[in-house]
């Protein structure tokens, strides 16, 4: 494992992670872009968006709930262990994450940023004034298609930043504030959707060690200090292991 980034991995040391869809692949959580990310051979764009909810909610709430069923069914795995082991090690962690799926919060992972909601999470299609932005519920039944708003019978929608939307500014600040880091890892991740992977170059700006992690390349590998090629649940493992003294 390179001597570069464990050097740089010190107890006081400013560590931000930004992960994808390929940290919770080991999980059995199905990625966007990897063979098992289609549904119905819909591409994942297509539904994720505001304007397939408008025209079909029913078929964008059937592929929310798919995916619901099969992440209750998962667990956090290696990677996630890790990174939650860390965020309690290392006084200056971050976590900004792209995932839905809530398996950094159940590892127990500390300073999460989700970058783009959570799939446990809804909001009232109408945005009623009495309903809260977003509030979470993990236990719709689906009884009714689209499920309906407590405050108004509207439709709900999932609690999740589609394509074509505006991040949080709250979150997209504390992510900007999180890449001003020493050493910055992107683990599992494409690096084609944006904002997202706009905070790999912008820790790099902050003069920030960056890392990436994945089995194969992507758009960021040419422009990190270090590239691991391999599973975020086999190589997490293995870093770590070389941690003395933290
Ligand atoms: C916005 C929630 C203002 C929903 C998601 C600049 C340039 C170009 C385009 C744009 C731009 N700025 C804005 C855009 C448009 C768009 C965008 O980026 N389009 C892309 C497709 C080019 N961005 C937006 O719309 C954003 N909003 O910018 O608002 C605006 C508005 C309009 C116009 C301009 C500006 C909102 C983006 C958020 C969308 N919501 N998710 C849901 O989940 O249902 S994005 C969703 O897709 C995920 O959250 C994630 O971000 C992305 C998927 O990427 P990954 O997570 O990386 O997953 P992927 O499957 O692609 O890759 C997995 C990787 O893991 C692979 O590399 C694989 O090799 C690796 N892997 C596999 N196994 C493992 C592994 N790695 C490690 N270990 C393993 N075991
Ligand atoms: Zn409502």
């Amino acid at each position: 494992m390179s001597r570069d980034l464990v050097d740089r991995l010190q107890p006081d040391a400013r560590i931000t992670v930004l992960t994808g869809a390929g940290v919770s692949a080991a999980s059995g959580v199905p990625t966007f872009r990897g063979a098992d990310g289609l549904w119905k051979n819909f591409r994942p764009e297509t539904l994720a968006t505001a304007e397939a909810f408008g025209r079909d909610p029913k078929l964008v709430w059937e592929w929310y709930a798919w995916r619901r069923f099969r992440i209750a069914a998962c667990d956090p795995n290696a990677a996630h262990r890790v990174l939650a082991d860390w965020s309690r090690r290392f006084k200056n962690f971050n976590l900004i994450t792209q995932n839905v799926d809530g398996l950094h919060e159940r590892a127990g992972t500390r300073n999460t940023i989700c970058l783009h909601g959570s799939i446990w999470e809804v909001g009232c299609w109408q945005g009623c004034a009495t309903a809260p932005r977003r509030w979470r519920d993990d236990t719709l039944s689906f009884a009714e298609i689209p499920p309906r708003c407590p405050h108004c019978r509207g439709p709900i929608r999932p609690g999740v930043v589609w394509f074509g939307e505006t991040l949080d500014p709250t979150v997209v600040r504390q992510a900007s504030k999180a890449a001003e880091c020493d050493v910055f890892i992107t683990v599992g991740t494409s690096a084609i959707v944006y904002p997202a992977a706009g905070f790999i170059t912008a820790a790099r700006h902050h003069g920030a060690y960056t890392v990436e992690i994945n089995p194969e390349t992507t758009p960021a590998t040419s422009a990190v200090d270090l590239s691991l090629r391999g599973g975020a649940e086999m190589v997490l493992p293995l870093i770590d292991q070389q941690l003395v003294g933290v």
